[in-house]
Formats: structure tokens, C-alpha cells, sequence
């Protein structure tokens, strides 16, 4: 397999980096942890270290050291289509280079060898109540494809550390192969007539995904791949990255570990911001009986924070211009929904809502995020129901998260075990102060 030739030249020369900064300089004072971290989620600690993606405060997420338009720009494409292939972006995220066509192409082949998703899976998504939410059809499913899992066959049998990234790169194509279906059929079986859509041998994964999910019009595929392509990683820090790589660090298999991932994407502080953005749109369009005036828009958006709560679809904990992904997303709706009136809501939003945050003055960064406006891409190609937005989320993020495990085996990351203090502790510390 080219991707595993290419892996196994580049990954000795990273172990025998890591290895020196932690055997030669292991005293060495990278960062200081404050009470206020400690008490406040960690923020902004600087304890984990991945290569896969970094998020610089002006430019946004950089993956593998390039930027998003970089990023579009340069990875292979499908003939005259606007988004590239995902199997692209996957050799980059994996090795660090871009693709050639050819390489992007073997990832496309061998996510089509291995998609078949198996029966069992399929029963067990049918068994669920029929309010079961998209997440939890999602995250059972891929726990129900952990008995595949060739790293957890392999290690029982005995392996060797150094060859633990192996069966786990078997194993990530295996399950990233298998999401658009998992994905699109949970779409159909809960808002649709429940009949799977066999996959076309003859499409890419992002663009089958279109396909299965029953959407006719073309331009979805390319939503789709983009839509993947943004939400694939984000650094290692958010809670989905981190879960998957804590529970992995475990030796906990991939499947064990992303579905304990999607666990927390489901979460409201997470995955589910775009659906927020979505309503809040959709308020300002209900009270003013279609796209508001900029004075409208103003108001509403005061209304919001006088109220106590915030825009959603604004700021950023890392960022501090408007976000990449969502320049990316508009540019798309530009071209393919100028006049579609939610997107010129959100339009009109973009040029008001940054002022007003401003004169606000307490968001750090009153400029758009990611979430702004991928509610609203769907809506147009007939995918309104917003609760299945997390789905997609999860699909595109497994393929940072899985790349990232791959490298932490390759590079014998040992299990994650940080020290806890007891409050008493803490109060100690401020004795004397
Ligand atoms: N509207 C109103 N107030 C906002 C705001 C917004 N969009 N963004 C930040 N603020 C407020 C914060 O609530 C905070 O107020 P308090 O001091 O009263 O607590 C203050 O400004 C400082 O916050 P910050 O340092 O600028 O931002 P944080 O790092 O604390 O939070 C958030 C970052 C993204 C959570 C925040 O900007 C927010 O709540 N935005 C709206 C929700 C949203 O868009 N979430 C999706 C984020 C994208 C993402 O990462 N998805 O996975």
C-alpha cells in the first residue's frame, strides 16, 4: 500500500526527534500552569503535541503547516470540480506532503476496498427508538464495528511496540471507509424511507457520501467534500481530538476511541454550535418576515446580547480574525446561493454583527467562526434537519483524529495519566500571598 510505504520511510526520522527532546532535554520548562487554568478547563495549557494541524490566532487552522485556501488549492481534484478529493487531504494529514493524483487516488482505492459496512451494524442502528438522536445511532454504530478492529487481534496475539502503527493504520482506513455510509444511512433511516443507498464504486468518498445521502443535485458533492475537508481538525485540544487520543493512549482500539470521541462532540458545547447559528438566522428571518435591513439586524443582534446571551456563530477561543473555514463556506454560497435569503441573512449578519461586538466590547474576537454558516449550506441542498449537522461534523473529524493516533503509535506515545490536586492543595499554594 503506497500510504503505508510512505508512513513507514517518514516515521523513523520523527521518532528519533521526539525521542531526543525527551530524553535530552526533558527538563526543560515549556510552559507554566496557572490557578486560573487549572480551575478553567485547561485553556490554553500547552501539554499535548501533535503535527497534524495547528491553529494560528490570525491565519486559523493550519493542516500540516498550510493554510485553508493552500489547502484547497492544492490538493488534487476530480476533474472540473471545484473541492478536492478527501483522500487527498487524508495522505496529507497522514504523511505531510500534498498528494499527487495517483496518491490521492490510492487513499480513494482503498476506503472503496474496505466501505463494505457490515450487517450487524445495520440491525443495530434499526434497534434504536425512533427519537434516539443522530449521535447516538452514530457513535453505537462505530462501537458496534469494534469487533473488526485488526490492532486489538493483533496485540493480543503479540506485537511489537515499534509495529503497534501498523494494524492501527489498517484499522483507521477500515473505519474513515465505512463513516460517509454509517453516516448517510442513519440520515435516511431517521428522516427519510430508511432504505440504504448503495454506495457508486465509481465516486469518491465525499462525493458518495452525497450520492447515499439521496441529495440530486451535483453541487452537493462538492459541498460535501468541503464541508469534510474544514471540520477535520482542529488542533488536539477540542474535546473530540483529545478524547480520541486519550482513550487511545489507552491502546484502547480506534474504534473504541472515536466513538468515545463522538460521545463528546455530541455535547452542546462542541458539535452542536452550528445548529444554534442556525436557529439564530432563522429567529431574525421569523421576526422581520424575511432578510432584515442592516438597522434590523443591529437590533436583534443587541436584543440577543441584551438578553444575556451571545451571537452565535461569533468568536473564538484560539482565532482572532474571521475564520478561514468560514471564508471558505462563503465564497462556496457566493458562487452556488447568492439570492438564496438565509445566506443573505447571514450576509447581512457578517457585516453587521463584527461592529456590534465591537462596541460590545467583551468577545476577544468579534469576527465569525466556523459554525456561522455550514447550518445554512445544508439547508439550501434540502438537508434541513439540523440535529444530523453533528453526523457530517463527525465524519470530517475522524480524519484528523484517526491520523493523529496513527502518529501517536508510530511514535510510542506512552498513556496519558496528568496529576490532580485537591482544592486544600490549591489554598495551600496562596498561603503566604
Ligand atoms: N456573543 C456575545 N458575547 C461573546 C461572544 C459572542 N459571540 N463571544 C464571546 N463573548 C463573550 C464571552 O461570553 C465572554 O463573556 P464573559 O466575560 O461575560 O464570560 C467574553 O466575551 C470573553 O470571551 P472570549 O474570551 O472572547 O471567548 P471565549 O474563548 O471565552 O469563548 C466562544 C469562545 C466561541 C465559546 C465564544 O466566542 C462564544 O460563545 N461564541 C458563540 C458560540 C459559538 O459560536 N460557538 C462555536 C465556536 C466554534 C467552535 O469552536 N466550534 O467547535
Amino acid at each position: 500500500m503506497l500510504l503505508k510505504e510512505r508512513l513507514a520511510a517518514e516515521i523513523p526520522e520523527w521518532r528519533e526527534r521526539q525521542r531526543k527532546l525527551a530524553k535530552e532535554y526533558g527538563d526543560v520548562v515549556v510552559d507554566q500552569v496557572h490557578m486560573r487554568q487549572i480551575l478553567g478547563g485547561l485553556r490554553g495549557v500547552k501539554a499535548l503535541v501533535t503535527d497534524i494541524s495547528y491553529v494560528d490566532p490570525y491565519e486559523g487552522i493550519r493542516f500540516r503547516g498550510h493554510t485553508i485556501p493552500e489547502v484547497l488549492e492544492k490538493l488534487p481534484k476530480p476533474g472540473k470540480d471545484d473541492m478536492p478529493y478527501v483522500g487527498g487531504l487524508y495522505w496529507l494529514l497522514l504523511v505531510g506532503d500534498f498528494p499527487t493524483e495517483e496518491e490521492a487516488l490510492s487513499v480513494e482505492e482503498e476506503w472503496k476496498k474496505r466501505m463494505e459496512v457490515p450487517a450487524h451494524v445495520f440491525e443495530v442502528l434499526k434497534s434504536f427508538p425512533k427519537d434516539a438522536h443522530p449521535m447516538t445511532l452514530f457513535a453505537a454504530a462505530v462501537l458496534a464495528l469494534q469487533p473488526e478492529s485488526l490492532f486489538a487481534k493483533k496485540y493480543k496475539e503479540g506485537l511489537k511496540k515499534t509495529d503497534f502503527w501498523d494494524p492501527m493504520l489498517e484499522d483507521v482506513l477500515s473505519l474513515t471507509a465505512k463513516l460517509p455510509s454509517i453516516a448517510a444511512y442513519i440520515y435516511r433511516l431517521k428522516y427519510k424511507d430508511g432504505k440504504f443507498i448503495e454506495p457508486d464504486p465509481n465516486l469518491d468518498w465525499g462525493a458518495n457520501f452525497a450520492h447515499m445521502m439521496g441529495v440530486e443535485n451535483p453541487e452537493y458533492k462538492n459541498l460535501s467534500r468541503l464541508y469534510f475537508i474544514l471540520h477535520s481538525d482542529h488542533e488536539s485540544g477540542n474535546v473530540s481530538a483529545h478524547t480520541t487520543y486519550l482513550v487511545s493512549s489507552a491502546l484502547s482500539d480506534i474504534y473504541y476511541s472515536f466513538s468515545a470521541a463522538m460521545d463528546g462532540l455530541a455535547g452542546p458545547l462542541h458539535g452542536l454550535a452550528n445548529q444554534n447559528c442556525l436557529y439564530w438566522l432563522k429567529g431574525v428571518m421569523e421576526k422581520f418576515g424575511g432578510v432584515p435591513t442592516h438597522e434590523q439586524m443591529r437590533q436583534y443582534a443587541w436584543d440577543t446580547l441584551n438578553s444575556g446571551q451571545v451571537i452565535p456563530g461569533y468568536g473564538h477561543a484560539v482565532l482572532r480574525r474571521t475564520d478561514p473555514r468560514y471564508k471558505a463556506q462563503f465564497e462556496f454560497a457566493l458562487k452556488h446561493m447568492p439570492d438564496f435569503p438565509l445566506f443573505q441573512t447571514a450576509k447581512v449578519a457578517y457585516e453587521v454583527i463584527p461592529e456590534v461586538l465591537k462596541e460590545h466590547g467583551k468577545a476577544k474576537n468579534p469576527w465569525p467562526n466556523v459554525d456561522a454558516l455550514s447550518g445554512t449550506l445544508q439547508q439550501y441542498y434540502g438537508v434541513t434537519e439540523s440535529d444530523f449537522y453533528t453526523v457530517m461534523f463527525g465524519v470530517g473529524r475522524s480524519l484528523g483524529v484517526t491520523a493523529n493516533t496513527v502518529w501517536a503509535r508510530a511514535l510510542g506515545h506512552p498513556i496519558e495519566r496528568p496529576k490532580s490536586v485537591t482544592t486544600a492543595m490549591l489554598e495551600e499554594e496562596i498561603k503566604d500571598k
